[in-house]
C-alpha cells in the first residue's frame, strides 16, 4: 500500500492535487474543496491496491461473493478510508500546518443516503467486514441520484424535503463506461422449435436501458484488500432513442428517455404499505439483470472455466427479496444466452444464490401483481411460470389430496408473484438475522418450505461494524480501550472480552465515566448550535433512534415521558432521576401513524420543555433527519438504549449493538437480537421487560387481548388516551388531535400490545433510574456490554456466512 511518508509530503501532494482540480489558491479552497482533494489522494493511494485485489482474485481464480442489495447505506467515507490505510494523523497534522481542522472537514462531505435503515446499513457494515477480513466479495446495488429524503420539522411535523447528495460530485466513485450492458423491459416473449427442434425463447419488440457502473472502492482495514462496490445508472440507449426518431415517433422517444431515466432516480422510502410500484419492479430487474450480465461476462473472460461450473466460483447473495430476480435471471442467461439446459441452470441457479429474510411482518412480504410483472418482464415471467408449474406439480406428487399445501409454497398464487417463495426456492441457503427470527421463520412464516428442505435453513444473527461504530465512532472511548487492554480487539473484537476483569477496576471505572461525560457534552453542544436548548449531561441520556414505526412502539416511549410528565405535576415535591429523552428517525412519507407519532413527540416534548417546574428534571428532544452520520454522535453518548418492539415483531435490529458497543443499557423486550444481548450480559446488565413472542403469538391466534379493557381497568393508561384527542397536550380545544393512534390502540385493539407493555415498562424505566442512582453498579454493567459486544461485530457474521454459505476464502497479498 501506497503511503504519505510525513505531512511534509501530505502537504506537497495536497498542493499539487488541488491546483490540479480547482485551479485556485489554497487559501481559497472551500471546506468541501478540501475534502474532495483528501478523497482524490486516497483514491491515488490505493489505486493500485485495488487494480492488484482485482488481479489476484482473477489470477487464484478463487471463489467471489457478489452482496447485492437495494440499498447501501455507507456513510460518510473519509474518515473510514484514512482510519483504513492508517493515514489519520499525518492527514490531520498535515491540515492543521495548512490552517484547516480535519474534524471541520470531514462533516462537509454529504451523507450518501442510500438506504432506508437496517437492511441498508448491515450491507455496510457486511462489505467492509468483507475488506477487513480480505474476502473476495463485492457490493451490487443503485446509484440513486437522489437518496431517502432530508427530513426537517416544520411546526412539530415531519417535511420531506428531496436529498440531491451528488449536486457537488462524488469523488469515491469511478464511472466505467467500458462495463455498461443492456437490460431489457417489455415487448414479447414466446418459445418457438429452432432448426434441430428444440424450443428456444424468442423476445422481441423490448426496450433497451443502457446501464453504466460506478466502481467505489471498498478499502480493507491495515491490509492491501481492495473490493468494489458496484452502483448501477440507468441511461437511455442512444442507438434506441435515434431509432424511435427515425420512425419519426419523437414523442414515443421522449417518453422513452424519460422513463428511463427514472429508473435509477429515486430510492424508495421503506414504505410496506403501498404495493407493488411498477417503477420499484424496473429498479429490481435493473440492478440484477446489469449485475449479473457483468459476473458472467468477467468470469467468461478471467476464469476460462466451464459455464457449469459457474457456482464452484462464484455466490450471489440476495438481501432480502428486492433482489430476488437473480434467480430467474439466471436462468434466463445460462438458457438463452449460454445454451444450458432447464434441468443444468436450474442446478446452477439454487447453487450459486444464497437468501437472507429480514421480516415477517406480512404486510412487508413483497408481492407483485402478474400482469404488471408479464407486461414489464415477459421472458423473466415465462420463466418465473415455469418454475411454479414444476415446482407444484412435486408438491402434489409429495402431498396428494393436500390443496392448502400449494397456497403456502406457491410462486404464482392469487394472481401475484410471491417473492419470498421464488427466493427460498431458488435458493441453496435461507437465513434469518437473530436466533429468534430464524426460529419464527421455521416454525410459522416458511414453515411449508422447512418441511421440505430442512437443510436449507440457518441462523446469522446480525452485526456491526465495530471500526466505523466504535473505533471511528468513539475514538476516545476506542483509545481508553488500547491503553487498558492494548489494540489487539480492532482486527479481533472478540478480544474485547479482555475488559470483563476490569468491571469493577475504580481506575477504569473513572475513565470511562470520563469518556462518557466527554460523548455527553459533544452531544450537548450539537443540541444547543441546533436547536438553542440546554441539556444536563448529568442526566441520564436515554435514547431511541431508528425508523419510525408502530411495531417499534416510539409510542410507548413518548406515552411513558407523558406519564412521567403528569407524575411531576401531580406531585411538585417528587424527585426523580433527571433525564433527556432522545428521538430521531423518519417516517414513510404516506405512513400516516408515524407520521402523527412524529408529531406526538414534538408536541409533548414543547409542552415538557418549557415547563420551568419539571424541565430541570426531564427534556424530551426529537433530532431531525437521524442519518448515519448523526448516529455516529448518538450512540457513544447514549446511557440507556430503547429497544422496545413488540416481542417478534424485530427481526434482529442493529441499532441495539451500537448502543451496547458504546457501553449503554439495554431497555428492551425479549425481541430480535436483545434476546442473545441478554444472553451475553445477563440479567443484572441490562433491563427487559415486557410480553414475550409466545404469549403475543397467543393472543393473535387464541384472542383474549382488550385494549379497552386496559383503558376502563387502569386510570394511568386512560388519562394518556383521553389526552390524545382532548387537545389537552397540544393546547387546542377540537380537531382531531392524535386521532390516527388513538384508534390504532383503541378501535383497532392495540395490535402492538403498547397499551399491555405499558406498566411493565414503566418498571423497568423505574429500574433504570434505580440502577443509574448506584453509579459503581452502572458502571460495571457498562463495562459488560461493552466486553460482550465483540461478538455483535460483523466480522464474526462475515466468517460465519463465508464458512457456511458462500465457503470463500481470505486472500491474502
Ligand atoms: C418495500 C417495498 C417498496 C419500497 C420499499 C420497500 C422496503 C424497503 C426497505 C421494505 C423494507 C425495507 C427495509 C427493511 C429493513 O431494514 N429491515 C430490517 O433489517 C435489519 C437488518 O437485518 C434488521 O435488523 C431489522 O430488524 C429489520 O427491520
Amino acid at each position: 500500500m501506497k503511503k504519505w511518508q510525513d505531512k511534509e509530503e501530505f502537504k506537497k501532494l495536497f498542493t499539487e492535487k488541488a491546483h490540479i482540480l480547482w485551479e485556485k489558491d489554497l487559501r481559497d479552497m472551500t471546506l468541501n474543496e478540501v475534502y474532495q482533494t483528501i478523497a482524490y489522494m486516497i483514491r491515488d493511494l490505493v489505486s493500485e491496491d485495488w487494480i492488484r485485489t482485482n488481479e489476484i482474485y482473477a489470477e487464484q481464480k478463487v471463489k467471489q461473493v457478489y452482496y447485492f442489495s437495494i440499498e447501501f447505506l455507507i456513510g460518510r467515507l473519509l474518515e473510514s478510508n484514512l482510519l483504513g490505510i492508517d493515514m489519520d494523523d499525518i492527514c490531520r497534522q498535515g491540515l492543521e500546518d495548512m490552517g484547516w481542522d480535519l474534524n471541520k472537514v470531514i462533516p462537509a462531505e454529504r451523507d450518501p443516503g442510500l438506504g432506508n435503515g437496517g437492511l441498508g446499513r448491515l450491507a455496510a457494515c457486511f462489505i467492509d467486514s468483507l475488506a477487513a477480513l480480505q474476502l473476495p466479495g463485492h457490493g451490487n446495488s443503485i446509484r440513486y441520484q437522489y437518496g431517502l429524503f432530508n427530513q426537517r420539522i416544520v411546526d412539530n411535523q415531519q417535511v420531506e424535503l428531496p436529498d440531491n447528495w451528488l449536486v457537488n460530485g462524488y469523488p469515491w466513485e469511478v464511472k466505467k463506461v467500458d462495463k455498461a450492458v443492456y437490460v431489457r423491459f417489455g415487448g414479447n416473449a414466446y418459445m418457438r422449435p429452432d432448426e434441430d427442434g428444440n424450443l428456444e425463447c424468442v423476445h422481441e419488440k423490448y426496450s433497451s436501458v443502457r446501464a453504466v457502473p460506478y466502481d467505489v472502492p471498498i478499502i480493507g482495514y491495515h491490509n492491501n484488500t481492495v473490493n468494489t462496490l458496484r452502483l448501477w445508472r440507468a441511461e437511455y440507449s442512444r442507438e434506441q432513442l435515434y431509432q424511435e426518431l427515425s420512425i419519426g415517433d419523437r414523442r414515443r422517444a421522449f417518453r422513452y428517455k424519460d422513463s428511463v431515466q427514472q429508473i435509477s432516480r429515486f430510492l424508495y422510502p421503506d414504505d410496506s404499505h403501498e404495493d407493488g410500484r411498477r417503477l420499484r419492479l424496473m429498479q429490481e430487474y435493473f440492478f440484477v439483470s446489469a449485475g449479473l450480465q457483468s459476473i458472467v461476462r468477467h468470469y467468461k473472460k478471467k476464469y476460462h472455466e466451464s459455464i457449469y461450473k459457474f457456482d464452484r466460483y462464484v455466490a450471489i447473495h440476495i438481501n432480502d427479496t428486492h433482489p430476488a430476480l437473480v434467480i430467474p435471471e439466471l436462468m434466463r442467461i445460462l438458457m438463452d444466452e449460454e445454451g444450458v439446459s432447464w434441468d443444468a441452470a436450474w442446478n446452477i441457479t439454487v447453487r450459486t444464490v444464497a437468501y437472507t429474510n429480514h421480516t415477517i411482518l406480512p404486510e412487508a412480504m413483497e408481492k407483485w401483481s402478474i400482469p404488471m410483472f408479464k407486461e414489464l418482464l415477459p421472458r423473466i415471467y415465462l420463466i418465473v411460470e415455469e418454475i411454479n408449474n414444476r415446482w407444484l406439480k412435486e408438491v402434489r406428487s409429495l402431498y396428494p389430496g393436500d390443496g392448502s399445501r400449494a397456497r403456502d409454497v406457491a410462486v404464482l398464487w392469487d394472481g401475484q408473484v410471491h417473492m419470498a417463495h421464488l427466493a427460498v426456492l431458488g435458493s441453496h441457503s435461507v437465513n434469518g438475522v437473530a436466533e429468534i427470527h430464524s426460529q419464527i421463520l421455521k416454525d410459522s412464516t416458511l414453515h411449508q418450505f422447512y418441511t421440505c428442505f430442512p437443510h436449507r435453513f440457518s441462523n446469522k444473527t446480525n452485526g456491526i461494524s465495530h471500526r466505523r461504530w466504535l473505533i471511528e465512532a468513539n475514538p476516545q472511548l476506542a483509545s481508553l480501550i488500547d491503553d487498558t487492554i492494548g489494540d489487539s480487539w480492532r482486527r479481533t473484537p472478540s478480544k474485547l472480552q479482555d475488559l470483563m476483569p476490569f468491571a469493577d477496576d475504580p481506575a477504569f471505572q473513572e475513565q470511562l465515566t470520563r469518556v462518557k461525560k466527554d460523548r455527553k457534552e459533544i452531544l450537548a453542544r450539537y443540541i444547543r448550535d441546533r436547536y438553542d436548548t440546554d441539556v444536563r449531561t448529568d442526566s441520564i441520556f436515554d435514547i431511541q433512534i431508528k425508523r419510525i414505526h408502530l411495531y417499534k412502539r416510539q409510542t410507548l416511549n413518548i406515552l411513558h415521558i407523558l406519564h412521567l410528565y403528569y407524575l411531576l405535576k401531580d406531585n411538585p415535591k417528587l424527585k426523580i432521576t433527571p433525564r433527556t429523552f432522545l428521538f430521531g428517525g423518519k417516517a414513510a412519507a404516506g405512513y400516516g401513524e408515524a407520521k402523527e407519532t412524529i408529531r406526538l413527540i414534538n408536541v409533548v416534548a414543547h409542552m415538557v420543555n418549557s415547563d420551568r417546574k419539571v424541565n430541570k428534571q426531564m427534556k424530551v428532544l426529537f433530532l431531525e433527519n437521524y442519518n448515519v452520520s448523526l448516529g455516529q454522535l448518538l450512540f457513544p453518548a447514549a446511557d440507556v438504549s430503547e429497544q422496545i418492539s413488540t416481542a417478534g415483531k424485530e427481526a434482529s435490529g442493529t441499532g441495539n449493538m451500537k448502543f451496547m458497543m458504546n457501553g449503554a443499557i439495554t431497555l428492551g423486550t425479549m425481541d430480535g437480537a436483545n434476546v442473545e444481548i441478554h444472553r451475553k450480559v445477563g440479567d443484572e446488565n441490562c433491563v427487559i421487560f415486557g410480553l414475550r413472542a409466545d404469549e403475543v403469538m397467543n393472543y393473535y391466534i387464541h384472542g383474549g387481548y382488550s385494549s379497552w379493557q386496559m383503558y376502563s381497568d387502569d386510570a394511568a393508561i386512560r388519562r394518556l388516551m383521553d389526552a390524545l384527542v382532548d387537545g389537552s397536550i397540544d393546547g387546542s380545544i377540537g380537531g382531531d388531535h392524535f386521532g390516527m393512534l388513538y384508534s390504532a390502540f383503541l378501535d383497532r385493539n392495540d395490535e402492538y400490545f403498547v397499551l399491555k407493555d405499558f406498566q411493565p415498562y414503566c418498571q423497568a424505566q423505574q429500574e433504570i433510574a434505580k440502577r443509574y442512582g448506584d453509579h459503581t453498579k452502572w458502571c460495571h454493567s457498562s463495562v459488560v456490554n461493552i466486553a460482550q459486544s465483540g461478538y455483535f461485530s460483523s466480522d464474526r457474521t462475515i466468517q460465519q456466512y463465508a464458512d457456511d454459505i458462500w465457503r470463500i476464502k481470505p486472500v491474502k497479498h
